[in-house]
């Protein structure tokens, strides 16, 4: 008999655009990874996909919880899962890296971060680990936890460039 459990059903979710109200909502920590959780992993990294991200945080499909999922190679070769991810900064020296965001789509803008962290999470199957992180993997981590806190890449910008960049999405929404 056939016991395995497998995926039938995957879901492309809808992402939320800036300047959508609910990308500013703080996530709840996960108290348990069941096998809800599990599923919604799964449709983040569908999702994350097929927008040709390398990053997505729950709180882009409106889903406010601290689970990230993350594949910096963007093709499914290294997906990563980050749920109830923290960090300590170890190097607060900043670096800049052109950053984008599937929240803001057809920008970029060149943003400073503290270069090296370590980040404390849970697996997908609810094991903690830590790792160090420098380069484009503490850049995304940061920019995913901002995302679980409401904050997006644009709040580092003058008012200014905001207001430009909202003026742009607005118009290429028409
Ligand atoms: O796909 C993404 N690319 C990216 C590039 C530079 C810095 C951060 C990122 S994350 C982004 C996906 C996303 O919006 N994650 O929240
Ligand atoms: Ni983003």
């Amino acid at each position: 008999m056939y016991t395995g459990k497998i995926a039938l059903i995957m879901a492309i979710m809808q992402i939320l655009k800036y300047p959508d109200p609910r990308l500013r909502l703080k996530a709840s920590p996960v108290d348990l990874v069941d096998n809800d959780i599990k599923d919604l992993v799964n449709d983040m990294f569908e999702t994350m996909w097929h927008a040709n991200g390398i990053g997505l945080a729950a709180t882009q499909v409106d889903i406010h919880k601290r689970i990230v999922v993350m594949d910096l190679n963007g093709d499914g070769s290294a997906p990563r899962v980050f749920i109830n991810p923290e960090i300590e900064v170890l190097d607060p020296t900043f670096a800049s890296y052109e950053e984008g965001c599937l929240s803001i789509p057809d920008v970029t803008e060149s943003i400073e971060r503290p270069s090296k962290v370590t980040i404390k999470a849970l697996d997908q199957d609810g094991k903690s680990f830590q790792e160090d992180a420098t380069d484009l993997l503490a850049v995304c981590i940061q920019h995913e936890i901002d995302h679980l806190e409401g904050k997006l890449f644009v709040d580092y910008l003058s008012s200014m460039k905001r207001q430009r960049i909202r003026k742009k999405l607005k118009k290429n929404r028409e």
